[in-house]
């Protein structure tokens, strides 16, 4: 029965894990998947995440199911995140949160929703976008277009973006990621996202706006501006929120769908649909990631401890970011990569071509994705002069 089936190669992104582990190179250096990582490498367990486990631990009861939209707690504690607090939308109660294993289980009930009851919808992705993003509206049976981005001289190529959506048909979808764009590090201004909005308004799409990476690029306010900015000026968004980067959790698979609707009367009708979606994929999300995310949210002083390490985290990124230029500076090069200053969160499209990212790898055990996509939280103080060098020989 399964003697037709054919064997396929692994995700890319994630084949890289392996690939650097075999790697006896002394001086490797990871910058592939996008984990967040300290001064030391390590991806800890953040303070007030660990404080949050000992308390579910000691005060704990039952294990039985949350239900298919998840822990209302939860809810209650990422929509004034996520939409802010005091925001109209909740106040005119349109939004609705469903807790989802990760932001991936999130854009997965998001495809299944679009493409139950909004059938015949395309949606559309920028060129280039997380690779996940094709395999799990394609697979959700939506069309899938994208529009442009990046230019040829890696920019964000906003005028090619604006110009490609104002072509697209009425009612279909558009992803747009909330801030720290994966994998090219380029977000909007704050001036882009009302021309944005304004198209959306315009050609009547449905706006769904993954929001991944909250807390990374700028701020937790700042990262939500776009977000805030669709819901509180158009009927209908959708927003797919992950706490896997802001509270280090990427294993216990926390996050949620927010369907914003046009008043509470729609709301709860979609919301009733998100439940059957939930139901018919897995039923009921874990519960242990978003118990520790309400347990922090809703303790000011936990909260306080949570923001801080955040903070730090988001300030040591950019640190790194300047860092990087400057490493290059001594080369020629700081301008070639000034861009990686620029750019915002976890990822930076470097420029480097995927020859110079295979060189990278073969010559001096740096990993990173063929696109040239580099983690940032993967450099360090040690290994930047090791990079810069790296670099500067596969310029020459
Ligand atoms: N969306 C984008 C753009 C991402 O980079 C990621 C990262 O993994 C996700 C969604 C999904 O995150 P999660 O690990 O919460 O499923
Ligand atoms: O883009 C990244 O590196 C992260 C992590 O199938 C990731 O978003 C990568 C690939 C994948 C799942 C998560």
């Amino acid at each position: 029965m399964f003697e037709h089936i054919e064997r396929v190669p692994g995700d890319a992104i994630l084949g890289l894990i392996e690939a650097f582990k075999k790697d006896t190179n002394p001086q490797k250096v990871d910058l592939g998947v996008g984990v967040y990582r300290d001064a030391q490498g390590n991806t800890p367990v953040m303070r007030a995440v660990k404080e949050a486990e000992f308390r579910l631990l000691e005060n704990e009861t039952t294990k039985t199911y949350i239900g298919s939209h998840g822990a209302p707690a939860y809810g209650e504690v990422v929509l004034p995140i996520v939409l802010g607090e005091g925001s109209p939308v909740l106040a005119a109660k349109r939004a609705s949160a469903t807790q989802s294993p990760g932001g991936t289980g999130a854009l997965r009930l998001a495809a299944d929703f679009i493409a139950s009851q909004m059938p015949g919808k395309g949606i559309w992705v920028s060129d280039p976008t997380w690779p996940n993003h094709h395999g799990i509206f394609t697979s959700a049976g939506i069309e899938l277009h994208k529009y442009p981005y990046v230019d040829a001289d890696n920019r964000l190529d906003f005028d090619g973006m604006v110009n490609a959506l104002k072509q697209i048909p009425e009612g279909d979808v558009v992803v747009l990621h909330a801030c720290c764009h994966n994998p090219t590090g380029f977000d909007l201004s704050q001036e882009q996202w009302r021309e944005v909005l304004d198209i959306l308004k315009q050609r009547k799409l449905l706006p769904l706006v993954d929001f991944a990476y909250q807390g990374f690029g700028e701020g937790l306010e700042e990262d939500a501006f776009g977000v805030r900015l669709l819901a509180e000026n158009l009927d209908e968004v959708i927003i797919t929120s992950s706490c896997s980067k802001n509270f280090g959790i990427y294993c216990e698979r926390t996050g949620c769908l927010i369907l914003v609707a046009k008043d509470e009367e729609q709301m709860e009708n979609v919301r009733s649909q998100v439940a059957i979606v939930a139901r018919e994929n897995y039923s009921n999300p874990p519960a242990h990631g978003g118990a520790i995310v309400s347990t922090i949210l809703s303790d000011t002083e936990l909260t306080a401890m949570w923001r801080e390490e955040l903070t730090e985290m988001r300030d040591r990124i950019n640190t790194l970011r300047r860092e990087f230029v400057e490493a290059l500076a001594p080369y020629g090069l700081a301008d070639k990569y000034a861009c990686v200053a620029e750019q915002r969160g976890m990822f930076s499209y470097t420029g480097l071509t995927p020859e110079q990212v295979d060189r990278l790898r073969d010559e001096f055990g740096i990993y990173m994705v063929r696109s040239g996509r580099a983690n940032v939280a993967g450099f360090s103080k040690e290994n930047l002069p090791y990079l810069a060098k790296a670099i500067a020989a596969v310029n020459e």
